[in-house]
């Protein structure tokens, strides 16, 4: 089995990490990083493409000497700097990036200022409130570490969504492929668009005779069968994910379906409803006495207790079955309604593509516009940009969208909002854009009271439009910052300011329930990629699932508006 491109992003990544605890050159970190993610993104194997003989230095951020690097990956499945680096760093230090809330800065820190090298020094050192002494640590950090570290190890592995769907897709394909196979659904919270996934939950429709299950356990992907049955089974991937099969009778699909696409607590509520009526649900069918009176589809099982059909994002049991009830569900935003992207990078800054070329593969899209919003200054990492080069920037955008046909491109800027709540850009500068989008990327424990603020002070500026990334929080990686949600919705509100939904796969931010408290406070979302290249473009379905679970329809949605509206939306006052 080929070495697969998550786990080669997984190795670069790792190996950007330890460059970082070492303190190497922060260009060479991120060199590292770049490379990750392209690999993340592309569309094929990187197996196939060696293969193939493809020049992988062809590829956005892989020089030469990544390419040779990446080819080592995929043949050996290991990288010999990574295994030196691994060999003369402490063993526990690379534990330590696992606790939530730490990433190589802080582990950095507690080594050289504390000597901590494993877990168990971690919680000793929190225990006796030495942490929050530390640069960059409040003792609200120490707490939420402390935590993270003793949690460890009990807490289940979860998968992110668009990894688990990297891994579903081709084993749905395989599945599909077996002789007498009709149908393969990934249930379960893999159906329900959650941000992450425990396992998947694949269901099977077949003739009686099909050899669904030998093949399944066949995949070249098990690593271990757990259980094997005529009808049942489950696997443990290579990469530790487990995933549970069912067989079931096509007259059973739609009910299978519902019960284990849950959620359970969805699943217990709608139960309930159907022994009201004198019914019997289960994963079988809906039952009056002995009799199967329905089965064969979600929609005939939902009718049958008299609703009509939920969206398995809505299945949370988080008011969905009573606005059924009522008819009063939402007509949820599909990825179709939207028109364009309103946060994107160019070279100018961190990105790969040139602004033509992402308006371009917008344009492919279907967009009919597409905010750039490259960094500012403050964001040096990055290559931010300073007034003098955004205005040059937006020069070339007029000239740009003098001869293009099909797309408009905005000029935007993803301004940093700095410490004490101003905006990095002068205002001279913000006044020729047609869109500003603001983002913390510093000074992350700032206590609540403060870091909420600091934001609506940024929104208190009548250039801002669009608070990115609000939570900044990095799934399995970085606790969300402190910051009162509910006051920040509302100042936004107040201000004719937008939250953005992130569509980057460890992002997510904001989430479905943020989404939802976003809509009935009443705050119109963007819901936007933050591509740093052109293939990113397609990430945008990750932000419509995050809307859909937190209930958005289009009319709450900036960028499902033809562009007349959306500009009048982003003139404020
Ligand atoms: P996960 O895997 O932790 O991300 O979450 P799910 O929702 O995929 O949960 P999982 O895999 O344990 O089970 C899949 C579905 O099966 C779940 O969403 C609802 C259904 N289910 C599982 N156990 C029960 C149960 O005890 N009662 C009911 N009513 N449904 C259940
Ligand atoms: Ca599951
Ligand atoms: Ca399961």
């Amino acid at each position: 089995m080929p070495v697969r491109n998550a786990e080669v992003a997984e190795i670069l990544n790792r190996t950007a990490e330890f460059l970082e605890i070492e303190g190497a050159n922060p260009f060479r970190v991120r060199a590292y990083r770049n490379a990750a993610r392209t690999v993340s993104a592309l569309p094929q194997s990187l197996a196939s493409m060696i293969e193939a003989g493809d020049d992988l230095s062809a590829l956005p951020a892989i020089g030469e000497d990544l390419a040779e690097k990446i080819a080592t990956i995929v043949e050996t499945g290991h990288l010999p700097l990574l295994d030196d680096i691994e060999k003369h760093l402490p063993p526990g230090l690379a534990r330590l990036l696992d606790v939530p809330g730490l990433g190589p800065k802080r582990v950095r820190v507690l080594h050289d200022e504390l000597g901590i090298d494993d877990l168990d020094k971690l919680i000793a050192a929190a225990k006796a409130g030495r942490l929050r002494r530390l640069p960059g640590f409040a003792a609200k950090t120490e707490a939420n570490i402390l935590r993270a570290a003793q949690t460890r190890g009990v807490e289940e592995r979860r998968t992110k969504l668009a990894e688990a769907e990297q891994i579903a897709d081709p084993l749905v394909r395989y599945l599909a492929e077996t002789r007498g196979v009709k149908k393969v659904i990934v249930a379960g919270s893999f159906r329900r668009r959650q941000e992450t996934v425990g396992d998947l939950d694949i269901l099977v429709s077949c003739t009686q005779d099909a050899p669904a299950v030998d093949r399944f356990v066949a995949y070249e992907d098990v690593a271990e069968v757990t259980s094997k049955g005529p009808t049942r089974s489950t696997v443990i991937l290579r990469n530790g994910l487990q995933v549970d099969l069912r067989v079931v009778p096509e007259v059973s699909y739609g009910a299978a379906l519902h019960y284990f696409t849950g959620s359970k607590a969805h699943n217990i509520a709608v139960r309930r409803i159907a022994v009201a009526k004198g019914l019997k649900l289960n994963e079988y069918g809906i039952f009056k006495g002995e009799k199967r009176i329905a089965g064969r589809s979600e929609t005939e099982v939902f009718a049958r207790v008299g609703l009509p059909y939920i969206e398995p994002e809505l299945r949370q049991d988080r008011g969905e079955i009573e606005a059924a009830r009522k008819g009063r569900l939402p007509k949820l935003v599909a990825l179709a309604d939207l028109r364009g992207d309103l946060h994107t990078h160019s070279t100018a800054s961190d990105g790969r593509a040139s602004i033509a070329e992402m308006a371009a593969a917008a344009r492919e899209r279907g967009h009919s516009y597409i905010a750039i919003t490259d960094h500012s200054k403050r964001v040096t990492i990055a290559h931010g940009l300073d007034a003098k080069r955004l205005a040059r920037q937006l020069d070339q955008i007029d000239r740009l969208n003098a001869h293009l046909r099909g797309i408009r491109v905005l000029k935007g800027c993803e301004v940093d909002i700095l410490g004490d709540g101003k905006l990095d850009l002068p205002a001279s500068i913000l006044r020729e854009l047609d869109i500003v989008v603001g983002a913390i990327h510093s000074k992350f424990d700032m206590p609540r009271a403060k870091q909420t603020e600091r934001i609506i002070r940024a929104m208190d500026n009548p250039r801002f439009n669009i608070l990115a990334h609000p939570t900044g929080r990095l799934i399995g990686e970085r606790a969300p910052y402190d910051i009162d949600m509910e006051r920040l919705l509302k100042a936004a509100r107040e201000r004719g300011c937008y939250l953005e939904a992130n569509a980057q796969p460890d992002r997510l931010d904001l989430n479905g329930a943020h989404c939802r408290m976003a809509k009935e406070i009443g705050v119109k979302l963007a819901l936007s990629t933050d591509a740093h290249s052109t293939a990113d473009l397609d990430l945008l379905r990750f932000a419509v699932d995050q809307a859909r679970r937190g209930w958005i329809e289009p009319g709450d949605v900036l960028n499902a508006r033809p562009l007349r509206d959306l500009m009048k939306l982003l003139k404020r006052s």
